[in-house]
């Protein structure tokens, strides 16, 4: 970090001795796993050095922009608009936790089976170890599975009154759709209300332009890992695919366009992470909260390189653009609320679009394999497995199905599933 950020912590009403801990241990982990990789783009010292001042510099910006009027919206789910919180002026944050800290705390709350990522937003709470949260105005929930549903009641009262939850539908039908455009007209409300500022069409379709263009950035990204050897880790385009959460915006996709200029010169040159022909895994399931770089890691550890996710943090996130040509408010909202019930969260049923969208992607990036990912409890991904399953076996695609959670004390298990399943795809492994 640049400087000394205690000040600003303390005011925030963090746990200061714990905090240090915790950079400590990110410190380590990153340096071993991240900076440890071979061969790496120029690109990514924009990314680190984000990581380096995720509490620091980033939070500071955010408090800058709290003194000028600015609400901070923390949000957990690809599903809340980004757009609608950019048209009110509003700094939009994820605020999904990867790593396994303050978990005895949050089993006070909740019972042991629930979900690792469940557990971290609520122990990083408890432990008083998240400045995201401390700065939040608003934090946004929604009715997807039934332990966030019900976390949210519980971290409603942790923070004070500033949960606000929106409604999303389990079912893609008519009546689905039309809850599901009120519920996007509902949050427009709220954000007007939160900050004073009125969503006009002008500033909604600036955001869109704005949101539509990180997607863009992150599409490329995703399209230059087609390339063999893929120009990029997966450790590396996972890391990028998390700071698209807490980034500013704007910056952050010109970072990752200067990016792809430097991965489509790699790309010509015939340059890569890893040798041409070694083993290509897609990742599909659970999102991957920063800083949970776990199987990522054993994957790549193992000689092969992931060159996709079915992910939140992932394709779902910017597979699909916003039709930004509307021409009123009314249908923005409506052109909104289209774009986002086209994301396939397993928390929907049906959903076999999901399955189309797997067999898609691996097509796109020539899988040798698929992996798929369930943090542990989570019900909607580890029962769509069985699915996801039934459409490896038909296009012959080699699967692995994992299912852990934050913690290391699986590491070595997973290590030998994960080594005998790239063996068993058997393309130039290292020994
Ligand atoms: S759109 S995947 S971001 S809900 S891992 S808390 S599902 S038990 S995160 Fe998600 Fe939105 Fe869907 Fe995406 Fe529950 Fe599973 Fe835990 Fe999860």
């Amino acid at each position: 970090m640049q400087k000394d950020y205690k000040p600003m912590w303390s005011d925030l009403e963090m746990n200061l001795d714990a905090h240090d801990g915790l950079l400590g241990v990110l410190t380590e982990a990153y340096t071993n796993i991240y900076l440890s990789q071979k061969n790496r783009p120029d690109g990514m010292k924009y990314f680190d050095f984000v990581i380096s001042e995720v509490h620091g510099l980033r939070i500071e910006e955010i408090v800058e922009a709290k003194k000028q009027g600015r609400k901070v919206i923390g949000t957990f789910c690809v599903y809340v608009p980004e757009e609608l919180i950019l048209a009110v002026d509003g700094v939009c944050i994820g605020l999904c936790a990867g790593a396994d800290v303050g978990t005895d705390e949050a089993e006070k709350y909740m019972p042991k089976n629930t979900c690792a990522l469940i557990k971290a937003f609520m122990g990083f709470k408890l432990a008083g170890l998240c400045p995201y949260v401390q700065t939040a105005d608003l934090i946004v929930g929604e009715t997807t599975c039934d332990g966030k549903k019900k976390a949210y009641e519980l971290f409603d009262e942790m923070t004070n009154g500033k949960v606000y939850v929106m409604e999303i539908p389990n079912k893609k039908n008519k009546d689905g759709k039309i809850l599901w455009r009120n519920e996007v007209k509902r949050f427009a409300a709220k954000l007007e209300d939160i900050s004073g500022k009125k969503i006009t069409l002008e500033k909604l379709k600036e955001a869109s332009k704005l949101v539509n263009n990180k997607r863009k950035a992150l599409q490329r990204l995703a399209s230059l890992r087609s390339a063999d050897p893929s120009p990029i880790s997966g450790l590396d385009a996972l890391l990028i695919n998390q700071v698209a959460f807490y980034d500013d915006p704007v910056r952050f996709t010109v970072k990752v366009n200067e990016l792809c200029d430097e991965l489509t010169e790699r790309v010509k040159s015939g340059k890569g992470v890893s040798l041409a022909g070694s083993p290509r895994i897609l990742i599909s399931g659970s999102p991957m909260a920063i800083p949970n770089w776990k199987i990522h890691a054993i994957v790549e550890g193992g000689g092969a390189t992931i060159v996709g996710e079915e992910s939140c943090v992932g394709e779902r996130n910017f597979a699909s653009l916003l039709d930004d040509n509307f021409t009123s408010l009314d249908d923005g909202m409506q052109k909104i609320a289209e774009r986002y019930l086209t994301i396939n969260c397993a928390c929907f049923t049906p959903n076999d679009e999901r399955l189309t969208d797997i067999q898609n992607i691996a097509k796109r990036v020539k899988a040798d394999g698929l992996l798929h990912y369930a943090i542990q409890f989570c019900t909607p991904y580890m029962m769509e497995a069985t699915k996801v399953k039934k459409v490896a076996d038909k296009i012959k695609l080699p699967f692995l199905r994992i299912e852990t959670d934050y913690s290391m004390e699986d590491m070595g298990q997973l290590k030998t599933r994960i080594e005998a399943f790239l063996e068993m795809i058997g393309k130039g492994v290292k020994a």
